[in-house]
């Protein structure tokens, strides 16, 4: 074995040791098509009020602009699908924000697995990212052969669904590249394009930002949810799952090991009316390492009153 395939399955097996699900890797370069898509969608103000998706346009579509000298994107999968559901009556949240922050617990795993790269193989520069940096994330994901982008925009793993939060660590390692996830399991099926309710799905694997809940109840921070919208949210508080849970392929899904998304005993429980009763003081106690606290006290007020008007 020549050194880039040793340094490869070194990075494939410590990925696994730390708990990653899977782990794809391929080259770095500036994304041309993507490029075109997101530029698209920008133009279109698919990303509303998210003013943050117009900056850096460059270093989004090249990850060698963001990390000098890189060669290699490493895709690295965490599952976060719970092993409880939410009662029935709960205010509904999004499966990714029932337990601890993923950021703060993924961040620090990628610090941990960058430091085991450097003690293994030497001197190895790189920055791990987790959602909150100027990279498309799914794409990469895509081109590492992990999984492909349904029509709900996710990227999906025929063994697992899309249950996924995705993190990139972008070096200057030489690595052994995956070839691009080839195909699409999509079909002819429309499931998630029928049940969203507020028609954000688009053809062409796009999905407008702006018309989506997950926007409406996490983005807007202190804006008010258009008043048209009203009936369409189906009881969700915080984000939405509507397009993964009606995805055949989520019938794939894997309960997570990761004990750090355990479910907080007050997101599987709460209801419209709890929420409603909350003070900011608990509000910030029971919610101050989870993703919730992103739409704040009165973000959270917001969306429950929406629900109940
Ligand atoms: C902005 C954002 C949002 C916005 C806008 C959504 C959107 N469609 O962009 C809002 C707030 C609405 C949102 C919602 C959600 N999000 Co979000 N979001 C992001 C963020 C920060 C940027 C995404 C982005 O660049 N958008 C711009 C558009 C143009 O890009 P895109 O959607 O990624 O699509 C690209 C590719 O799919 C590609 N593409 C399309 N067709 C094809 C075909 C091929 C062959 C290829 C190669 C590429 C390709 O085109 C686009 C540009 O290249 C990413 C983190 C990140 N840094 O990437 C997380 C991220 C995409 N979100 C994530 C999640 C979990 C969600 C929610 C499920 C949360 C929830 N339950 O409420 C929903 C899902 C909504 C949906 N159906 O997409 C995960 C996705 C995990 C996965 N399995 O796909 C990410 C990656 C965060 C993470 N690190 O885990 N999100
Ligand atoms: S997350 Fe909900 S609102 Fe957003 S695209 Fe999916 S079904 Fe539609
Ligand atoms: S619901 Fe159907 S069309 Fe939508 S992403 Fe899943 S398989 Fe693809």
């Amino acid at each position: 074995m020549n050194s880039r395939q040793i340094h490869t399955q070194f990075i494939r097996q410590t990925a696994t040791r730390q708990g990653f699900n899977y782990c794809g890797i391929a080259k770095a370069q500036r994304l041309d098509d993507d490029a075109i898509r997101l530029e698209q969608w920008l133009n279109k103000d698919m990303h509303g009020a998210m003013k943050y998706m117009e900056n850096h346009f460059e270093l989004r579509v090249n990850p060698c602009l963001l990390v000098p000298g890189a060669r290699s994107v490493i895709t690295l999968l965490k599952n976060y699908f719970p092993s409880v559901q939410q009662q029935k009556d709960a205010a509904k949240i999004s499966k990714y924000a029932l337990g601890k922050d993923y950021h703060e617990v993924i961040r620090a795993q990628m610090k941990i697995f960058l430091q085991l790269i450097k003690d293994e193989i030497g001197e190895v520069h790189g920055r791990g990212f987790v959602d909150s940096a100027p990279v498309l994330e799914r794409s990469w994901a895509q081109r590492s052969g992990v999984g492909w982008i349904g029509k709900n925009g996710n990227l999906i793993t025929k063994e697992s669904g899309s249950f996924f939060f995705i993190a990139t660590l972008i070096t200057d390692l030489e690595l052994q590249y995956d070839d691009p996830f080839a195909k699409d399991y999509c079909g002819s099926c429309t499931k998630c394009i029928d049940a969203c309710p507020t028609e954000a799905i688009l053809p062409d694997k796009v999905v407008d930002g702006s018309k989506c809940i997950s926007y409406f109840t996490i983005e807007l921070k202190e804006l008010l949810i258009p008043a048209d919208l009203k009936g369409k949210f189906d009881n969700w508080a915080f984000g939405c799952d509507i397009c993964q849970d009606v995805c055949p392929w989520n019938r794939f899904s894997k309960p997570t090991h990761e004990t750090e998304f355990t479910p907080l005993p007050e997101v599987l429980n709460f209801t419209t009316k709890e929420w409603e009763a909350m003070t900011e003081e608990s509000f910030k106690k029971i919610f101050k390492d989870s993703a919730i606290s992103r739409t704040k006290w009165k973000g959270m007020q917001r969306n429950i009153k929406f629900l109940q008007s």
